[in-house]
């Protein structure tokens, strides 16, 4: 399996699936594909005939593009990782948030774009709060039907952690509060070696985006 990448820098959707397949032992070869600064992006989506942006798993031949498409993929191909819970209303419960998450807390992701290295304390916009404190919610529901054995959402790692992992990042970045819950699910992500290997070679990469950089600023 090879994986397409963004930035691990700014990339949230592409942190998603990756963080998914390092996190459970899935095996990949990987590629970053600086999309803002050439155009390797454009030039792989014509070689394949293929409206691709990244997050983009290539297999046996099959180009699959968009951050919850391949983790669907991948629960589908690796079906021992328990990537979505077993149990069915757990799983249903856990697709809802992942759902959510692709489609909206629109505010959150448009005024504090994920930046894995930059720490500027911003006071959330109304829209922003209206989107944490929904996120509040969603976690007090989690912690009342999931009840979970391990340290993470429905017990072990899954896709469901992964969907969330940059919004960690971004109350981390931006100071942003959602709640006890949640800080407590973020710690055990944070700690995770494949969230710190990402956030590491995030800081080894020397392209800068000048709009992500500037949030808060002007
Ligand atoms: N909803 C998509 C979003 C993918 C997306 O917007 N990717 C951005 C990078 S984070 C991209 O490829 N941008 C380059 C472009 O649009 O040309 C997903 O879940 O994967």
């Amino acid at each position: 399996m090879h994986l397409y990448i963004g930035y691990k820098r700014y990339s949230s959707w592409s942190l998603r699936p990756w963080l998914a397949m390092q996190a459970t032992g899935i095996e990949f070869t990987e590629t970053v594909l600086p999309f803002d600064h050439d155009n390797s992006l454009i030039q792989l989506a014509a070689e394949h005939g293929i409206p691709a942006k990244v997050p983009m798993l290539k297999h046996e031949g099959k180009m699959i593009w968009d951050s919850l498409a391949v983790l669907e993929f991948l629960a589908d191909t690796y079906p021992e990782k328990n990537l979505w819970p077993c149990d069915p209303a757990l799983r249903a419960l856990a697709r809802s948030a992942c759902a959510e998450m692709h489609s909206g807390f629109i505010a959150l992701r448009s005024e504090h774009p994920m930046n894995c290295h930059r720490v500027f304390p911003m006071k959330p916009s109304s829209a922003v709060q209206t989107d944490l404190d929904r996120l509040a919610t969603l976690w007090q529901h989690f912690e009342k039907v999931s009840n979970p054995k391990g340290e993470f959402l429905f017990g072990e790692f899954g896709i469901v952690d992964a969907m969330f992992a940059p919004v960690a990042w971004r109350c981390i970045g931006y100071d942003l509060n959602i709640s006890p819950a949640f800080e407590h699910w973020s710690k055990s992500l944070m700690a995770l070696p494949a969230m710190q290997k990402w956030i590491g070679e995030g800081a080894r990469e020397s392209w800068r985006v000048e709009a992500s950089e500037q949030v808060g600023l002007v």
